[in-house]
């Protein structure tokens, strides 16, 4: 479907091609498209006011692109093989013809229900195929879906539809995951009680847990596709109309609605996942996040299929049954491509090699890592253990905000080094500045992350706030994208990313904002005052350091801690519960009130001696207090 870089020659050829004449490069990979209309003019760009259109005027449909142009070719073969959290239940086949008539039905379902082009559907729902269904079904009709991942709180799932004004929710009664079984119809419910806007609740059943369903409001998947055809023609999309929105978090309280538009996203997904894995026809590509993640939209749904791959969706967690989990399953459907995070690959590390005994993973070629720094230990544990030093690892760099993998090898053709995301993919120009924005040149070097010039997946907008995107993304160094990344450039010219800069915390390849969980911390009556850190931890990559003030009538300190998970897991959701909380008396604030988070962050990384220059603080007795008592 799109055309592979087949030399590391030709990668340096197609690099420079795609720097040297960026428009002419994007223009003839579109090609490789279905388009109902061709485009007028390839780009239009302005940094300064966040403005970017790519393949301006082109009309087309992303499940045109996923599903129709690939039945005539390919309708028999497996688009998504779906394997259960529960290793005795059957797995699910659904071939492209079985994909299209479902998103057909459920589009049609979605129209019934009054959806229409440009209508925001937030999407609440475990990984089951479903899933992947109902955001296709609203790309089919041009409704915009926002997929709020399965473990945020009702909280989370509020102020989400809120922010974009969804009218639909699709979820579904339960979710499973590993022994644990999960109320999400439930927690809709807790978050609808703050969302007016919504008029319709669709709900798949998965785990048969008993829900309540309002009457005019609430409809069971399973009936209304009975009453719907499976003839549903795709909406005819602008380039530039929303695909769809993704929240994420930032430094600031709030998370930022990231949004992606349709031809552009469709472009660039399609394109990395075809040149960096080097997917071959026929082959099983196991990505194993959650679609809830950018992840999951790009390398699961949206770059697999428009490619005409197979993707194999998985239900459960790395370690249920047991450790030895993911390698069950590789052996099972005889896997490919495996891309999972750093913090799997570590996490399974830590139980032994016994878990891989009798596991054949020899389908295996190519290995993906994504969504933090993966440290050489567990490069070479990935390297050794399950590419059996056959499979090349593709550390690949990105985020929410450019729509698909931006650094990284090409499996097999980039010459790799543990640590290092490699090389810029084409079309991907990088800079790296000192704090005031000055290029950093040469190589040996390190600094802050930049990218000079658009490429087609990049953000587009903050829902609702555009100056929010101005200000996040292109404002900190004038006419660049800032990342939010430190990286280093080696002798070789490789890159490297060292971690955030800002105030985001990446725990499992997760991205949380500390202000976030301050808020949700500082909720808890009693609690007087946080501040939040990261700190490195074995598995997660980083967890997250809460010092907290309390009241001085707080007794209980063990009740209080126990208490405050609670309302982080209440205001955000599990995955932001903090590993170690201190209680102290004060934070060190300069005379100005600021926060100095770099000593909290030394004091949570371990160090007692060398913390720095404390002089301007305002009481730097603080500081004894707190390395005292530092956990
Ligand atoms: C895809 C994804 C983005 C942040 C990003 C980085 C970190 C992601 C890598 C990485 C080092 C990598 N999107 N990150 N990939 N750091 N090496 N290969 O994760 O929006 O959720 O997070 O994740 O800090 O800015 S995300």
């Amino acid at each position: 479907m799109n055309p592979q870089i087949t030399s590391f020659q030709q990668y340096q050829e197609v690099y420079n091609q795609s720097v040297n004449d960026p428009e002419g490069f994007w223009a003839e990979v579109a090609q490789n498209f279905q388009w109902r209309k061709p485009w007028k003019k390839t780009l239009e760009w302005d940094f300064a006011t966040a403005n970017t259109k790519w393949f301006v005027g082109g009309k087309m449909n992303i499940t045109e692109n996923a599903l129709d142009r690939h039945l005539a070719t390919r309708g028999d073969q497996a688009a998504i093989i779906w394997e259960s959290n529960d290793p005795e239940e059957e797995s699910i086949t659904l071939t492209y013809k079985m994909l299209h008539q479902k998103v057909c039905q459920f589009a049609n379902v979605l129209k019934k229900h009054g959806a229409k082009k440009g209508d925001r559907i937030c999407i609440y729902m475990p990984m089951i195929p479903e899933l992947a269904i109902a955001v296709l079904a609203c790309a089919r009709i041009g409704a915009i879906h926002s997929v709020v991942f399965g473990g945020f709180s009702a909280q989370s799932i509020a102020d989400r539809i809120n922010d974009a004004q969804c009218n639909i929710v699709i979820t579904s009664d339960g979710s499973f995951r590993g022994n644990k079984e999960i109320a999400l119809k439930s927690t809709v419910d807790d978050a609808l009680i703050q969302c007016p806007s919504v008029q319709k609740v669709i709900v798949s059943t998965r785990t048969r847990t008993p829900v309540s369903m309002l009457k005019g409001r609430d409809v069971w998947w399973e009936n209304e596709v009975k009453t719907v055809s499976s003839d549903c023609p795709a909406e005819e999309m602008d380039s530039e109309d929303m695909l769809f929105i993704l929240y994420t978090s930032g430094s600031t309280g709030k998370p930022k609605g990231v949004v992606h538009t349709c031809g552009g996203y469709m472009v660039y997904a399609t394109y990395t996942f075809a040149n960096v894995f080097q997917y071959q026809p026929e082959q099983i590509h196991f990505c194993t996040a959650d679609i809830g993640w950018i992840t999951g939209h790009s390398y699961i749904v949206y770059g697999p299929l428009c490619h005409g791959a197979t993707t194999l969706m998985f239900e459960g967690i790395p370690t249920y049954p047991d450790a030895g989990r993911f390698w069950d399953v590789i052996d099972k459907h005889k896997v490919d491509i495996l891309y999972t995070a750093p913090t799997a690959i570590r996490s399974l590390m830590s139980f032994g090699n016994q878990f891989l005994e009798n596991k054949d993973l020899s389908s295996l070629k190519t290995l993906g890592s994504v969504g933090e720094p993966i440290n050489e230990e567990a490069w070479n544990w990935y390297n050794e253990n399950i590419g059996k030093g056959k499979c090349p690892i593709v550390d690949t760099w990105w985020q929410t905000e450019t729509g698909g993998m931006m650094i990284s090898p090409i499996a097999g053709i980039t010459p790799t080094k543990p640590g290092y995301a490699t090389l810029p993919l084409p079309g991907v120009q990088l800079m790296l500045v000192d704090e005031q924005g000055n290029e950093i040149l040469g190589n040996g070097v390190s600094g802050n992350l930049c990218i000079k010039f658009p490429w087609p997946g990049i953000i587009r907008t903050t829902y609702g706030d555009h100056e929010r995107c101005i200000q996040t993304y292109f404002s900190t160094y004038k006419n660049l994208y800032f990342t939010g990344d430190g990286c280093l450039r080696d002798e070789d010219g490789y890159y490297r990313i060292t971690g955030r800069v800002d105030d985001v915390i990446n725990v499992s390849g997760h991205r949380i904002g500390t202000a976030e969980v301050e808020n949700a911390i500082n909720m808890h009556l009693g609690v007087i005052e946080s501040a939040v850190v990261g700190y490195p931890h074995d598995i997660k990559g980083q967890g997250i350091y809460a010092y907290v003030i309390c009241d001085k009538d707080l007794e209980d300190k063990d009740l209080a801690r126990k208490d405050i998970l609670a309302s982080v897991t209440r205001v955000i959701g599990p995955i932001a519960k903090p590993d170690k909380i201190q209680f102290v008396s004060g934070l060190p604030k300069t005379r100005s009130g600021k926060i100095m988070r770099r000593i909290l962050r030394k004091v949570a990384e371990g160090e007692t001696s060398n913390i720095g220059d404390t002089s301007t603080l305002l009481d730097p007795s603080v500081v004894e207090e707190i390395i005292g008592g530092a956990l």
